[in-house]
């Protein structure tokens, strides 16, 4: 229940950011959908929702929320999502769900980004979980070579398109010692749609649940 702890800390954390025009971003993952659940009697505090997949558009829509598509929205308050992995910089290593690459354009968007997750989720250095990697399908081979070149061991998440017609190349034994530069090197492959390393921006808060209670991380 430490998912359930800190969904509900994000509630109170995030409503005192929201006006009643306000658009919410919203990520995805099994910790949002508790944040969802969570914030559902909330509905009147804000206008509406942009969501990062298919699975957080659903389960807002059944709690009565409006969902709205991004093109018409030009800026959010706050855009609230979970992690694989985040350090103590904020930096994050995201993609489990595999909706890394709308989870990064919604964020992108919104001018808070709170994570939200158990304390697991926080290492001293990213990379212990393989690092996901959305790409587009004719350009797996190719950019799994350039990959395994910069030390990784890539294998394609078996079954699995995204939202948007992508591949997720699933990325071990990277040593993530600079996880800002990694982003920027896997971006220019081309080929690559996302990399899972949220570190050129990273969180600017996370809410983190403890045995001992809610622990908070700021920039
Ligand atoms: O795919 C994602 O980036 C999700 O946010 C994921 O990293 C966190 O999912 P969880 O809350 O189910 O652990």
């Amino acid at each position: 229940q430490l998912k359930e702890h800190v969904a509900q800390a994000a509630v109170e954390h995030i409503l005192p950011l929201l006006a009643a025009d306000s658009v919410l971003g919203v990520g995805t993952g099994s910790t949002v959908d508790l944040f969802i659940d969570a914030l559902a009697p909330h509905r009147e505090r804000f206008r509406a929702a942009c969501s990062s997949s298919e699975r957080s558009t659903q389960r807002l829509q059944q709690h009565g929320f409006q969902v709205l598509d991004l093109n018409t929205v030009e800026t959010m308050p706050v855009y609230v999502d979970g992690a694989d992995e985040i350090d103590g910089r904020l930096n994050m290593l995201k993609g489990g769900g595999g909706a890394l690459t709308r989870e990064k354009i919604v964020a992108s968007v919104a001018e808070r980004f709170v994570c939200i997750a158990d304390e697991s989720k926080l290492v001293d250095v990213l990379g212990k979980f393989p690092l996901p990697v959305e790409v587009i399908p004719m350009a797996a081979a190719s950019v799994s070579r350039r990959l395994a070149a910069l030390g990784g061991k890539p294998a394609r998440r078996e079954g699995f398109v995204t939202d948007n017609g992508g591949w997720i190349l699933d990325v071990s034994g990277l040593a993530i010692t600079a996880p800002a530069e990694l982003e920027s090197t896997i971006n220019d492959i081309p080929g690559v749609v996302t990399c899972g390393l949220f570190a050129l921006s990273g969180a600017d808060a996370a809410l983190l649940s403890t045995q001992q209670g809610i622990r908070t991380l700021a920039r």
